[in-house]
């Protein structure tokens, strides 16, 4: 297949599923949601807010004056230390097993007002440097099987709180989405020797059609399998395999391109561009895992302006996801975009 210009399906290789494209869709008539935006004027520093320094946070502990990233365990965490539940499988169809965790976490900046894509390369490059020392801190434990660092950014994506933060979750478990991207990437190694995303990334700086921007050590691409109308990859040159596994000057590229990829996004529709990423490092069950590559996923619900959104519903919940946009044109429209961000214009 040459040209996408009619409805396809388009595979992806690390979850094992499809998307469905409809591109000729672009030209319908839109009725639907328009959401009101909020002016994004937000205070240095926040009295109220439970993540700036100094302040008192929602559990009733006191936020450090700190000056850089500050890290804490969360204090209505997701999982428990102890696992408590116990195993339940009655003929395969009632089936739970209890988990074990620890949920941290980490503000970027002190400044309430920022977001990483306001933020100088210098200071992400802190941020790079904490998750790092976080995966290997909670990974080193031997109850930790997985540690996924996260973070949900806007309103829109049930963000509580504006201040530059994200979460980190340590667990006994491998979840979901890493264990099979473990299962395709463990495949494709074992087949044919090479991993996965190193072979598709070949690919995308062959045809450039897909990459947004790139330095000497990482590309920010619009995967071919994008479900999200302007769904991000950050995947590096060499095969890393985790956080902290990445070289000093791969840290400072890493904080380069999240920089210039957030600036991109915000640029767009003018707005603070909502979304929720994570990273994707090996699991931490001490196994070496030859076929893992480190790589970030960026998954912003905006479709049209910086009101309409993207719903997964209806065809979606029932059938298959589905978008009209093709990767190849969502990563156009961010190459389009400038690197300085619209409000230091
Ligand atoms: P979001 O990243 O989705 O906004 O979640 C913020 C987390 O911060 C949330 O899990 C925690 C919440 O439990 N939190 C605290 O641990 N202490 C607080 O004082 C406020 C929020």
């Amino acid at each position: 297949m040459s040209d996408f210009e009619g409805s396809h399906r388009r595979y992806n290789p690390l979850l094992d599923e499809w998307v469905l494209c409809s591109p000729h869709r672009l030209k319908r008539p839109w009725q639907g949601q328009i959401e009101a935006t909020a002016p994004d004027a937000r205070p240095a520093h926040d009295p109220t807010c439970y993540l700036c320094p100094g302040n008192e946070r929602a559990g009733g502990a006191r936020n450090p004056p700190y000056a850089t990233t500050y890290v804490f365990d969360n204090d209505f965490p997701a999982l428990l230390p102890a696992a408590v539940t116990g195993e339940t499988n009655d003929g395969g169809l009632l089936v739970a097993q209890s988990v074990q965790g620890t949920c941290r976490v980490m503000c970027f900046s002190p400044r309430h007002d920022l977001t990483l894509a306001r933020m100088s390369a210098e200071e992400i490059r802190r941020v790079v440097d904490a998750w790092a020392d976080q995966v290997a801190e909670l990974g080193r434990s031997e109850s930790t099987q997985y540690v996924q660092v996260f973070e949900n950014k806007g309103a829109m994506m049930g963000c509580s709180n504006p201040h530059p933060h994200c979460q980190i979750w340590a667990t006994g478990h491998v979840p979901y989405y890493p264990a099979k991207k473990l299962q395709a990437q463990k495949r494709y190694f074992e087949a044919r020797g090479r991993d996965l995303l190193g072979d598709y990334l070949e690919r995308e700086t062959a045809a450039r059609e897909r990459i947004v921007c790139e330095n000497d050590h990482w590309v920010a691409l619009v995967p071919f399998w994008a479900t999200w109308p302007f769904e991000a990859m950050l995947v590096p040159r060499r095969r890393v395999p985790d956080l902290p596994s990445l070289t000093p000057r791969e840290r400072d590229a890493a904080a380069d391109i999240m920089r210039r990829l957030c600036a991109r996004y915000d640029n767009l529709f003018r707005t603070s561009f909502p979304y929720s990423m994570g990273w994707h490092g090996r699991p931490t069950d001490g196994e070496e895992h030859a076929c893992w590559r480190l790589h970030a996923v960026y998954f912003p619900p905006l479709l049209r302006s910086a009101t309409v959104r993207k719903f997964l519903v209806g065809f979606e919940m029932t059938g298959e996801p589905q978008r009209d946009l093709t990767a190849e044109q969502a990563a156009a429209r961010l190459r389009e975009m400038g690197e300085t961000h619209y409000l230091a214009e």
